[in-house]
């Protein structure tokens, strides 16, 4: 079945929720990424087609000044993917990517980005790691997203995009913790992870957190249904 724009369904939307589309960035995708999750590209479609149903659209944006503390190339000796720790927190040390204002941080162009309401950036601060949308992983900058949402009405939060084990995960766990009449769902067909290891303990710790696992196809046959009555 597809959402085809001449269904009667087309215009139907999913009311008070909001779709939160995490980090499609160039750096992330492509052989020519930076820190390239395996078939990242593959998750835009599926966000393109869900992305009208939604009354509320925000994206966010990884957005690293050059100096940044997670980069591999700012601790002597550290290589891409090892771990270490960034003023004692726990760090999966990165290679350089989506630095301010360069290509690596744009959305990707194939991202309907005429339907993105709100952009939120995160991992400004060279001292902490940022993954969720809702505040950097020591709790100093909160992004204000949890208010935007609340301010806009929002009940139910539908999260996809990349990386699954870290930016989406981390997201999706923020916004049960912080907005705990929210129901919180992560649409997995539409999310890719870094690697399958941590995918698939992402996937067991979000059911752990109450997060709903669903996939596009459930989502869009659900206001199919609704679209009909
Ligand atoms: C991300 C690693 C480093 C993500 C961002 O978007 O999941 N992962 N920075
Ligand atoms: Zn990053």
């Amino acid at each position: 079945m597809s959402a085809g724009r001449g269904s009667s369904w087309a215009g139907a939307e999913i009311p008070n929720a909001a779709l939160l589309v995490i980090d499609v960035q160039n750096g992330f995708i492509s052989e020519a990424g930076e820190l390239p999750v395996p078939g990242g590209a593959e998750v835009i479609p599926a966000i393109n087609e869900l992305l009208p149903h939604f009354p509320v659209r925000v994206a966010t944006q990884d957005w690293h000044p050059r100096d940044h503390g997670s980069f591999a190339s700012r601790h002597p000796g550290a290589k891409p993917f090892d771990r270490g720790e960034l003023e004692g927190l726990p760090q999966v040390f990165w290679p350089d990517h989506c630095v301010q204002g360069t290509r690596g941080a744009e959305l990707h162009p194939a991202l309907d980005q005429s339907r993105i309401q709100a952009i939120i950036r995160k991992g400004m601060d060279p001292a902490t790691d940022s993954y969720s949308g809702f505040s950097d992983n020591a709790g100093k900058n909160p992004t204000g997203l949890d208010g935007y949402l609340k301010a806009r009405g929002v009940r139910k939060i539908y999260v996809a995009g990349l990386a699954l084990d870290y930016c989406v995960r981390w997201s999706a766990l923020d916004a049960r913790r912080l907005i705990p009449e929210m129901q919180v769902h992560v649409i997995v067909d539409a999310t890719r992870p870094v690697a399958p290891s941590s995918g698939a303990e992402a996937l067991r710790d979000l059911g752990h957190a109450g997060v709903q696992l669903v996939q596009s196809a459930e989502v869009l046959a659900g206001i199919s249904r609704a679209g009909a009555v």
